[in-house]
């Protein structure tokens, strides 16, 4: 058995989940938040079949979009007397960022 751990833009969530739900998969959503951009993500824990993998990333990949989006860059205060202005810059968001984790034992009580 596998755990499949994606971590995707709360616009793209609700999307995924029903697809999920959908074809039979069971699946944990959990509110993230993003280190980089300090935004809310969504990040979904699908306990599959090994064999079932591939279709549970065939799923996300069909139901998440990479996205371009600015960004202010957080840093710390300048020299005393310096003048800083910060520009926003570009990043790509992924359609998903994905782990693929061995579960040890899985028991449902
Ligand atoms: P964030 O950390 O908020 O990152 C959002 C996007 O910002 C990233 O998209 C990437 O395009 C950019 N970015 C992140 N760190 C950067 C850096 N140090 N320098 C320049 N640009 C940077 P994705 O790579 O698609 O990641 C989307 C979200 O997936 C991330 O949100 C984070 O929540 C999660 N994630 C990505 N890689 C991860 C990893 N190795 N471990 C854990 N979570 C990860």
């Amino acid at each position: 058995m596998k755990l499949v751990v994606a971590m995707v833009q709360d616009k793209d969530a609700a999307r995924l989940l029903e697809a999920l739900v959908k074809q039979g998969w069971r699946a944990t959503k959990l509110a993230s938040t993003g280190g980089f951009l300090r935004e809310g993500n969504t990040t979904l824990l699908v306990g599959v079949e090994s064999e079932d993998v591939e279709k549970v990333l065939e799923t996300v990949r069909s139901s998440c979009r990479s996205r371009r989006q600015l960004v202010t860059p957080v840093v710390g205060p300048g020299s005393p007397g310096e003048t800083c202005v910060h520009f926003p810059v570009e990043v790509l968001v992924g359609g998903a960022t994905v782990f693929v984790l061995d579960v040890e034992r899985f028991e449902r009580v």
